[in-house]
This record gives C-alpha cells, structure tokens and sequence, in this order.
C-alpha cells in the first residue's frame, strides 16, 4: 500500500496533535492502583435510577483542581470509550463522561431501559487520565423497564431537590 496525499496529510495532523497534548503531561500512575465498580458486574440487570458505586485502591481522591501526589477524581463514562488520543487528554465534560470533581464515590444513573457500557476512568488533578489508564473493565449492564406502578408518588420531585 502506498501513501496518498491524503495520508500524509492526515499524518501531519496526528503529529501536530500529539506534540499539542505532550505539553499536557500526563500524571504517571502509582504501581497497584486501580479503579473498579463496588456494586455492579458485567452483565447485570438495573432498574433505573440505580446507584453507582466507586472502588478505587493504591491511590487517595481528591477534588478537581487539587494537585496532590497519588490522588485523583472518578469518571464515568456511558456508552463510549477512550480512543488512545484522548486517553491522554483532559477528558471531555458531557453526559457520556461524568465527572466527579468534587471527590464523590458514588452517584445515581437514570438510564433508558436497554444495554449500556459503563467504565470507570480516574482522571488527575486535571481531568488527564493517568498513564498507564487507571481505569475499570468495560461493563455491560441491562437496564429494565420500570413499572409505573413502582414509581412512588413524587420520588421525582425528592430527587430534583439535591441539585
Ligand atoms: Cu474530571
């Protein structure tokens, strides 16, 4: 296979944006660390909302913004995963990545009923995933339909009020 003008071109633009997140350093993962889900596997089956809980060991959390050895914050990422290229970024901030800046382990997911991948990626100070990825193993859940009749009278309302 030869190289087209295209290719060449295309290959510029990957070594400008590699040069651009080198300047971004990615914080070295501490040896033993690791990031799983607590209380969900690969392959379960959810009634949504349900909760979502954080494991993380060799490392500490701390918030967004706060620069401290062997510590950083959780994502989570819905439905996507990291290409290698943003692996090495800040992650993006929408509703496929989470982010839990503020130090939380845990969080309640309302999902459409169906299949969904969720992975959990620690980020550093800056939302850069660590090298190596610290990161969980993708998992599948099934998401249920819920029964109207186990919706209680103004659970919706008693959730809006946290925000
Ligand atoms: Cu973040």
């Amino acid at each position: 296979m030869s190289l087209t003008p295209r290719m060449i071109l295309l290959g510029t633009a990957a070594a400008t944006l590699l040069s651009s997140t080198a300047a971004q350093a990615q914080t070295a993962a501490p040896a033993g660390a690791g990031v799983y889900f607590i209380n969900l596997k690969d392959k379960d089956t959810v009634t949504s909302p349900f909760k979502v809980q954080f494991g993380l060991t060799g490392m500490g959390i701390a918030p967004a913004g706060v620069e401290k050895e062997k510590t950083g914050h959780h994502h989570l990422l819905i439905d996507t995963r990291l290409s290698d290229e943003e692996a090495k970024a800040p992650l993006p901030m929408d509703a496929q990545h989470m982010h839990f800046g503020g130090g939380q382990t845990e969080t309640t997911l309302s999902l459409p009923p169906g299949q969904h991948t969720l992975q959990l990626v620690l980020g550093d100070w800056s939302h850069i995933p660590f090298s190596p990825l610290i990161g969980s193993p993708v998992i599948t859940v099934t998401v249920k339909q819920q029964h109207a009749s186990a919706q209680k009278p103004g659970a919706a309302k008693m959730g809006g009020m946290h925000h």
